[in-house]
């Protein structure tokens, strides 16, 4: 089985990781959008990596979906709502047995993902690592983080885990990955929407406490009854916690709101709402906060679903 890592998407996160595997020496190739972005990267060369004041250079070979060759390991470094059209391109593509890591914040797209691809064996991933485009093919890597990846399915280790450590990307390979990603889900749903609602960096909501215990309380409730009741304990006091530790910063909604970028509610609170509604939840302060946001971003002509 080739040892490639082929990385869909040269955004933020698929270019930090493409960057640090290539620099570990190993065999790495960008899969772009269309001939147009294929173009614009050939004539630059690579992808350029900034940690603090060091830029690197790394010349790593790129293809559009269409490209030759089977797949075998893929790195999904979309957006949520790319994932799953991006997979049915590529789905010719994937070798029988092929290994995808899903890289996308939320619940939902790596089911969407799954659904299209049953030959294919899909590793879910949970990222607390930050990094932002500088401009086209520059990424910087913004904050330092943790990786868990995770197969809800198999709990065998993938063969190629030591690639990570090698490449000095810090993961850890978890039975629980769905409790991870549904409490970092949960954490998103009691923070983001409100700092786009009340247009505050995380510490403004120390201003609105008593909304977001009352949030809280129901995304409890809500893990429970979805069977992930260690991803509600103590909801409230890490969300406060977080607010605390990152007060000074604009949420990744609020930035992707104000950038004119859109968000990906669909896999965020919106998963939430489905959820409960699919288990006969009445969650009204979780609903209520849903149909504010989505009018909110409808008035802003930002997609909202
Ligand atoms: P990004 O927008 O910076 O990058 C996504 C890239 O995917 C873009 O370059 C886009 O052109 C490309 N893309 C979309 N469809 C494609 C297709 N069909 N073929 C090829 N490329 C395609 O996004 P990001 O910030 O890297 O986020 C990716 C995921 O990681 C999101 O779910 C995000 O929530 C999550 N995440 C990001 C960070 C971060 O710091 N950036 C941290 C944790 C989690
Ligand atoms: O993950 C975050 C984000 O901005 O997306 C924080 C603010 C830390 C929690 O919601």
């Amino acid at each position: 089985m080739s040892s490639t890592w082929h990385i869909l998407g040269a955004g933020s996160l698929g270019s930090l990781w493409a960057c640090r595997l290539a620099r570990a020496g190993k065999a790495v190739r960008l899969i772009l959008r269309d001939a147009q972005r294929l173009q614009a990267y050939q004539q630059v060369g690579g992808l350029t990596l900034h940690e603090q004041d060091t830029a690197n250079h790394y010349a790593i070979p790129a293809e559009t979906a269409e490209g030759d060759g089977p797949i075998h390991r893929l790195l999904v470094a979309c957006k949520a709502y790319d994932a799953a059209p991006a997979i049915a391109r590529l789905a010719p593509r994937l070798a029988d047995g092929a290994e995808l890591v899903l890289l996308q914040n939320g619940l939902g797209s790596q089911d969407e993902v799954a659904d299209q691809v049953p030959h294919a064996r899909c590793i879910f991933a949970s990222s607390t690592e930050g990094a932002f485009r500088e401009d086209d093919w520059q990424v910087r890597f913004a904050g330092h983080g943790f990786n868990w990846l995770g197969d809800p399915l198999t709990p065998a280790l993938p063969e190629w885990f030591d690639d990570l450590h090698d490449a000095g990307i810090p993961a850890e390979w978890t039975v629980d990955i769905l409790t991870r990603l549904w409490r970092k889900l949960a954490l998103n749903c009691a923070i983001n929407p409100l700092t786009v609602l009340h247009e505050c960096r995380n510490g403004g909501l120390l201003e609105h406490l008593g909304e977001v215990t009352a949030l809280c309380d129901e995304l409890a409730e809500l893990l429970r009854r979805c069977g992930q009741p260690q991803a509600a304990e103590d909801l409230d006091e890490e969300v406060q916690r977080v607010i605390l530790a990152t007060a000074a910063n604009y949420s990744s909604m609020y930035q992707d709101v104000r950038a004119g970028r859109r968000t990906e509610v669909h896999y965020l609170l919106g998963h939430a709402c489905r959820a409960a509604d699919r288990h006969g939840l009445q969650l009204p302060q979780l609903e209520r906060l849903h149909r504010r946001l989505v009018d909110n971003l409808q008035a802003r002509g930002l997609p909202s679903a």
